[in-house]
């Protein structure tokens, strides 16, 4: 590492600010001995935090490739016009933007600039698994639209007839899907299908499993007519923090114009050349098999969970993420699970279950998720093992002795795995 750019910084830092120094070296140190199970989380690839650390960083460029209102812009076109191509052939799309600073600023754009204040979403339920964008009346969209809201059924599956029944009721002037927590997969077709009754766009929010779906795991709402997906680009796509929007032409310049200048001014270029970067990886053939091996190991995990009589929403998954009711299986809530398995170096998040009779700050559940402990190159043993120490942890919650015996075999297994990066 000696004479290396990155030792170079890493010194300079340490003699300019050494408390954000140790910040630093003490998240890696987290990063590198726990299990990661967010399943929104992921570890990105070294090019990307070379990017993201370069002089791309520098730059601004208020506008789109050709129309900018500062100069110098000769690479960052370039890079904007590149990351916009890879985007549409990876999505199948036919406009891209790759402006967004956030998955919330993105289907913002979106509803803003697709839609007039006032007019009515179909979404999916916040506690079901839809998203705080989805009009969750906590958020800025849900008193600027009129979201209405469907729900899944007991058994965790959707009622499109019912869905169908609510859009006829209420005339959507667009239809939403896709979650942030759910852990099934979704019928686009009988959402098209669902929009074009009443006239209404179709529009998927794919920010979880974006990834899976650029490595053809999971289904394209793009390949079923959609007018819009949506994608955040830093979780299952393994890329820079940052989001995407992939279009029908027909929406392309009034989702522009809804980006720059109607919600953003200059966007992160050096996010837009990570994210170019990151679209390429996922083009290649060992992405395809990294998102084969995340659905995989979510089953795995699933089985294991069956195996200790844990109680899972909707039963299992069938994508990258499971909902465990903390309450039912433990008699804990989602908070206290959290905080247990913090303890032992597996990290989750407390979650909402569908209608939870708890709040969302002690909800009766937790989320967890496979994408960043197969981009370790966890497989489906290491998941097995992994849902006994969560089985474990939580059944022992006041043996500090038991609980520090798991936290040391967590370390040890977690030695095995590099991050990308470290
Ligand atoms: N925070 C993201 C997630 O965890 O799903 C969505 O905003």
């Amino acid at each position: 590492m000696n004479g290396s750019p990155s030792h170079n910084y890493r010194t300079r830092l340490q003699s300019s600010d050494p408390a954000i120094h140790d910040a630093l070296v003490g998240e890696e140190k987290r990063q590198q001995a726990g299990i990661e199970l967010i399943p929104s989380e992921n570890y990105t690839y070294p090019e990307v935090l070379e990017l993201l650390g370069s002089v791309f960083t520098n730059k601004y460029s208020e506008g789109y490739p050709g129309k900018r209102y500062y100069g110098g812009q000769k690479y960052t076109d370039f890079i904007e016009i590149l990351a916009c191509e890879r985007a549409k052939k990876l999505f199948r799309g036919e406009h891209a933007n790759v402006q967004p600073l956030s998955g919330s600023a993105m289907n913002q754009a979106v509803y803003l600039g697709l839609l007039k204040p006032g007019d009515t979403i179909l979404a999916m339920e916040l506690s079901h698994g839809g998203h705080l964008t989805h009009g969750a009346p906590v958020s800025h969209m849900g008193t600027i639209f009129n979201f209405v809201r469907y729900k899944s059924l007991p058994d965790g599956t959707l009622d499109y007839h019912a869905i169908a029944q609510l859009a006829e009721k209420h005339k959507p002037q667009m239809v939403l899907c896709g979650y942030s927590s759910y852990p099934r997969d979704l019928d686009y077709a009988a959402f098209r299908q669902i929009a074009d009754s009443v006239g209404a766009l179709a529009m998927a929010d794919i920010s979880h499993y974006g990834g899976l779906v650029a490595g053809n795991a999971m289904a394209n709402p793009m390949d079923f007519g959609f007018d819009v997906i949506t994608t955040t680009t830093h979780k299952s796509l393994r890329g820079p923090r940052g989001g995407l929007i992939v279009s029908k032409l027909k929406h392309a310049k009034a989702i522009d114009k809804s980006v720059f200048p109607g919600l953003q001014g200059g966007p992160h270029m050096n996010a837009v050349a990570a994210i170019a970067t990151t679209l390429l990886k996922a083009q290649q053939p060992a992405f395809k098999e990294h998102c084969q091996q995340v659905l995989a190991n979510a089953q795995a995990l699933a089985e294991q969970f069956h195996k200790h009589a844990v109680t899972l929403v909707t039963g299992g998954t069938e994508n990258h993420l499971l909902v465990i009711n903390t309450i039912v299986s433990f008699d804990i809530n989602g908070h206290d699970a959290q905080e247990l398995l913090d303890q032992v170096g597996i990290t989750t998040n407390k979650q909402v279950i569908p209608d939870d009779p708890l709040s969302p700050a002690r909800p009766s559940g937790i989320r967890i998720g496979t994408p960043a402990a197969t981009t370790r190159g966890m497989l489906e043993p290491d998941m097995m093992k992994i849902a006994d120490w969560i089985t474990d942890t939580l059944n022992n919650p006041n043996d500090a002795n038991h609980l520090e015996t798991i936290s040391r075999q967590v370390n040890q297994f977690c030695a095995q795995f590099d991050v990308p990066g470290l």
